[in-house]
């Protein structure tokens, strides 16, 4: 029976550290479906469009991976789809009681599905979308942090923005 995983996200943009945990993943699971939470509550620098765009771009030479959208429970679209698992990553012991909460409201939600966290690799601890933004929006360099493309779309962003 194929092995099927969700890795759902903001993906608000797709950074290394993303990309990390979705090649473990796949050493675990034969197809794994990255799904961005549409989410009209929250404000993001990307369009769920453009965020797809980027996945799609950045993931094309990875086997075995779908790019999808989603929107109320996770767990509700991790059945429709027939998945066996939600892939989660670690980073640092910060992301412990947030991911904790999820899995255990999830796990409550639906017994099935079952949450699987991999550990980042350690080149990207300290990688999120949040810091990239945040840091891009001041002029930081944020090279090596997120694929060459997506490095040119937030440039592009923050010149558009006027940043
Ligand atoms: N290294 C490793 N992993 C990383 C890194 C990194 N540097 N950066 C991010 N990740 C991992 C995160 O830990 C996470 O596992 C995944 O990548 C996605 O991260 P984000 O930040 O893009 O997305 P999140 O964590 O904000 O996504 C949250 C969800 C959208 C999954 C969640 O809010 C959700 O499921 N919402 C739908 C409603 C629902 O069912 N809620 C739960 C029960 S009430």
């Amino acid at each position: 029976m194929e092995r099927t995983a969700i890795y759902a996200g903001s993906f608000d943009p797709v950074t290394n550290g993303h990309l990390d945990i979705l090649k473990r993943g796949l050493k675990l699971f034969d197809r794994i479906i990255v799904a961005i939470l549409i989410n009209p509550n929250k404000q993001s620098l990307f369009s769920v469009e453009e965020r797809i765009s980027m996945l799609e771009e950045v993931t094309k030479e990875i086997p075995n991976t779908e790019i999808d959208t989603f929107s109320g429970l996770l767990v509700d679209y991790a059945e429709q789809k027939q998945a066996h698992a939600i892939l989660r990553g670690m980073r640092a012991v910060s992301d412990f009681e947030y991911e904790f909460q999820l899995a255990l409201m999830n796990r409550r939600l639906n017994r099935e599905v079952q949450t699987v966290f991999l550990m980042t690799g350690l080149r990207w601890i300290f990688t999120s979308s949040s810091i990239i933004k945040e840091a891009a929006r001041f002029g930081g360099n944020i090279h090596g942090m997120v694929p060459e493309l997506v490095e040119r779309r937030i440039d592009k962003k923050m010149k558009d923005m006027g940043l």
